[in-house]
């Protein structure tokens, strides 16, 4: 019999095909409209990079912005345990390192873990990366993490490893994985400073032994420090991910930025505080608030001149499947899991693969041949534009189905992702549109416009007055080629005297939890 597997693979590679854009003709985003497509063959990888760096990168979702649109991570829940204290963190939910507070549905033993990840594999072709994030720290469990990275190593060799740490126990078990050939580890460094990390960390478990206070942040920062350079030294490609948490560590965080950068890490991950008193954590019941949209991208663009920075986080659950921003976990239950047929199809899965790199070049072809028209115009004129998206890197949502907003900021030399904002679903069946309706603007305030596949009369109106303008010429454009088309069409209407550049306010970040549908 063919396995259900087989059978979404063959469905999802003709959903793709059809979706590949092979004749479409440019409608443009702005007034103006209408720009050729340059042929294939446009090369994603950054100017700086080396080759082999880009093999490791080029189908890892976090670790490059471009491939988030287009391939999938999924986390197995295997490592419950913790051998620190942060204050952002209760026990009783998912790690805060990669995963926001919530509880993980299921906790799985390395081969109930091996399973899901065939399961997984099998139904989502895209799916290239299995990370081990929590819900506790994976080294405070090692043998469980190790373990079920061995499983998976034999049985689906191509599917890349990923480990995310607080750094702890880091230094003792770098060579176990080199030998595992886990190529991405994430540690979690948010002072440099034991001054700094004693307000964050109030205990760490180290050698048999509780330490408080600076003397556990002393040597909290030591060890990562000394992992994060035996990483690097072994050719491991090492992302830092810092919290950050206005008025403890926010200012701090360049030096951290500094310090990782100067022993070798690759990419840095500045994420927001989520904190809120119903999280039970001890700076949700202190008060302590996030940042705003606006703080997060000054510092981030702060950071950027000294390393590659990640803005498209969503700080996942530990057990989190599927495209960054979506949540599949809910149909990889383990009673569904086990109820399965797996058949492990590599060449379909390589087949997929392959057509999604065609569109990735694709896209990358229509971006240049919108720069191209733009010709360098604007000035210095930026604008932030949010863009309805349910991935392939196009404009393919309808705004009233939108659970977040990607946005992008457009200037005369190009097109960059800076962040996505979470919102609550604007279309619910008839219920709810008021109340949604304010928070989406208030995530949105700071764009100038809202990029979508269609939308209602009602929200047009209501963005209007808000002064984001929402458009639905670019439906199932390429984001970047449509971010600046519509860029350029703002530029033209500047000069026509149609209108005049204002800098928008900040946008709020909403707090809460990614969860499963
Ligand atoms: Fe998972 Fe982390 Fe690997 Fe990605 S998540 S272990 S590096 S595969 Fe990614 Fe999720 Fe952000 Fe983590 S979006 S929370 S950075
Ligand atoms: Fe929680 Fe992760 Fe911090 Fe441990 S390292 S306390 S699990 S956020």
């Amino acid at each position: 019999m063919e396995s259900n597997g087989y059978s979404d693979v063959v469905s999802q590679q003709a959903s793709l095909d059809a979706a590949a854009p092979v004749d479409q003709t440019h409608k443009g985003c702005g007034a103006a409209g209408g720009s050729g497509r340059a042929s294939c063959g446009s090369s994603m990888a950054p100017e700086d990079m080396a080759p082999g760096v880009w093999e490791k990168v080029k189908n890892h979702p976090c670790y490059s912005e471009e491939a988030h649109h287009h391939y999938a991570r999924m986390h197995v829940a295997v490592a419950p345990a913790c051998n620190i204290q942060c204050n952002y963190c209760n026990r009783k939910y998912d790690c805060a390192n990669e995963s926001r507070p919530g509880v993980v549905s299921e906790r799985l033993t390395p081969e109930q873990a091996a399973r899901k990840t065939l399961a997984v594999a099998s139904a989502i072709p895209q799916m290239t990366v299995l990370g081990i994030a929590g819900p506790g720290d994976p080294l405070a469990n090692p043998e469980k993490t190790f373990r079920t990275f061995e499983l998976i190593a034999r049985e689906a060799p191509d599917i890349k490893l990923c480990l995310s740490t607080n750094g702890l126990a880091l230094p003792d078990y770098v060579d176990r994985i080199k030998d595992l050939n886990v190529d991405h580890v994430t540690i979690t460094i948010n002072m440099v400073d034991p001054e700094i990390g004693a307000r964050i960390y109030p205990w760490i478990y180290y050698r048999h032994k509780r330490h408080t206070g600076r003397d556990a942040a002393q040597i909290l920062h030591e060890r990562q420090m000394q992992g994060l350079e035996m990483l690097t030294e072994r050719g491991i490609l090492c992302k830092v991910n810092s919290v950050m948490i206005p008025g403890i560590n926010d200012r701090h965080l360049v030096e951290v930025n500094k310090a990782v950068k100067s022993r070798g890490a690759f990419l840095h991950n500045i994420m927001p505080l989520i904190s809120a008193p119903e999280h039970g954590t001890v700076f949700g019941l202190s008060g302590q608030r996030g940042p705003s949209a606006q703080e997060l991208k000054a510092l981030q663009d702060r950071c950027e001149g000294q390393m590659n920075m990640m803005r498209h986080c969503r700080q996942c659950r530990a057990d989190a499947v599927g495209l960054l921003g979506e949540d599949r976990s809910s149909e990889f239950t383990t009673e569904k899991v086990m109820e399965m047929e797996l058949t492990y199809d590599g060449a379909a899965r390589r087949a997929y693969q392959t057509a999604v790199e065609d569109q990735r070049h694709e896209k990358a072809a229509a971006k240049e041949a919108e720069l191209r028209d733009l010709d360098g115009r604007g000035g210095d004129i930026a604008i932030l534009v949010a863009v309805a998206t349910k991935g392939e890197g196009r404009v393919n949502e309808h705004f009233g189905h939108a659970k977040e907003f990607q946005v992008y900021e457009a200037n005369a030399h190009g097109v960059k992702f800076v962040g996505h904002r979470r919102v609550d679903l604007y279309c619910q069946g008839g219920y709810g549109e008021e109340e949604a309706l304010p928070t989406i603007i208030r995530a949105l305030n700071d764009c100038s416009a809202v990029l979508v596949a269609k939308i209602g009369g009602c929200p047009r109106a209501t963005l209007k007055e808000a002064g984001i303008e929402p458009v639905d010429a670019c439906a199932y454009e390429f984001i970047d080629a449509a971010v600046l088309a519509y860029y350029k069409s703002y530029i033209d209407r500047i000069e026509n005297g149609e209108i005049t550049h204002t800098h928008r306010g900040d946008a709020a970040i909403r707090q809460g939890a990614y969860v499963a549908a």
